[in-house]
């Protein structure tokens, strides 16, 4: 089995696609590797600052509806069991929609290269069970969903209200109690990085990257839903009237599956070609992709679908014998065991963001000789 190693730039290195250095993307060659090294891992922060914590006088606190509230050093964190496994993380914010980019103030270049799926990635994360945590604070009756706080605060990114808002998300209990729903301090089998959550931070497996909350310093036991900024006016959809529903809170990742190999304007020489890429749904497992070499014309299953490692994406291969030279539109479908499917177009068009786009992405290719 072959994999073309194809690097689209001589030494890859992180995109910036926002001003005031909040968002990166990985550059295509970091999609290629099924497990994405460190200093090419995409970073979303709400801020350009961010928290510079020291793990020595780090505390994590933990209260609310609970028996005993803690206050945790990272010694005592270290000293429960350790969990170590793989998660893909996307940003809900992943994959541009098509008619979002021509209304796009960045500039050409950026553009061109944020067509891509860079605001994701797949590391091996290790750390503890929130599970084990939760429970040495005995968790009481009262108690419904659990609030992850994170240290950064600021002004609204985009319009600067509210003033200052602290980034904090809630998960239902049930969610929180998994046992896989990690506070994870080492990311590829180094400490976390400081752009990444120094020294501790959630990894919520198969959802969104904005549930993952980073620089985490409290854990509060809430006995009502939390409905702060982060949990309700962003990393949500409006549906638009007729809709069932009106809002789409973003939770699992919805089933997707992009193309690594070829890279955005790689030629494709010759008469054979391992066409490669990514799919993966939530939690849970993927059970097909298909691809299309015409358009969407016609489909047929990849030829290798392997299994993923933890809670990763899945890697697949298919082996393509173009034609002949010219321009092809390359596609691939993955399906779900629910029996869910990509959509053909971007389904939340109606609000004008592009949250959870997981459509069939068309992907324009050049045969040479
Ligand atoms: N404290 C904190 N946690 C956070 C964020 C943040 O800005 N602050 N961004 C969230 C979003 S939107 C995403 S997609 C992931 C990104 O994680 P990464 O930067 O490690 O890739 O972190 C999430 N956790
Ligand atoms: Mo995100």
């Amino acid at each position: 089995m072959t994999l073309q190693q194809t690097r689209t730039l001589a030494t890859p290195q992180l995109i910036p696609t926002n001003a005031g250095e909040r968002t990166w993307a990985a550059p295509p060659a970091a999609l290629q590797e099924a497990v994405t090294p460190n200093d090419l891992f995409y970073v979303r922060n709400h801020w350009g600052d961010y928290p510079q914590i020291d793990a020595a006088t780090y505390r994590l606190a933990v209260d609310g509806e609970v028996q005993r509230s803690l206050s945790l050093s990272m010694d005592d964190i270290r000293g429960l069991p350790q969990k170590r496994f793989q998660v893909t993380f996307e940003c809900c914010g992943n994959s541009p929609v098509p008619e979002y980019w021509a209304a796009s103030t960045r500039t050409s270049s950026v553009m061109e290269q944020i067509k891509g799926h860079g605001i994701m990635g797949n590391a091996e994360w290790a750390g503890v069970s929130v599970r084990d945590v939760l429970e040495m604070a005995g968790v009481t009756g009262s108690a419904v969903e659990v609030l992850f706080e994170g240290a950064d605060h600021g002004p609204d990114e985009t319009v600067g209200d509210p003033p200052d808002v602290t980034y904090e998300r809630s998960l239902a209990l049930e969610k929180a109690l998994h046992p896989d729903t990690l506070l994870a301090y080492e990311m590829n089998g180094e400490a976390l990085p400081p752009i990444h959550g120094h020294p501790l931070r959630l990894v919520v497996p198969g959802w969104y990257g904005m549930t993952s909350i980073k620089w985490l310093v409290g854990i509060h036991l809430l006995d009502h839903e939390f409905k702060g900024f982060y949990q309700m006016e962003r990393y949500m959809t409006m549906n638009g009237p007729g809709a069932e529903n009106y809002y789409t809170y973003h939770t699992r990742m919805k089933v997707k599956s992009i193309i690594t190999h070829p890279a955005p304007g790689e030629l494709v020489r010759g008469t054979g070609y391992t066409i490669a890429g990514a799919a993966w749904s939530g939690e849970d497992d993927i059970a097909g992709v298909q691809i299309s070499t015409d358009g969407g014309a016609t489909w047929e299953p990849v030829d290798r679908l392997m299994p993923r490692s933890g809670y990763s994406w899945y890697r697949w291969e298919h082996d393509w014998q173009p034609p002949g030279s010219g321009s092809y539109t390359l596609m691939s479908r993955a399906t779900n065991n629910r029996g869910e499917t990509q959509p053909l177009e971007f389904p939340n068009k109606w609000d004008g963001r592009g949250y959870g786009n997981n459509m069939v992405f068309p992907f324009q290719v050049e045969v040479g000789n």
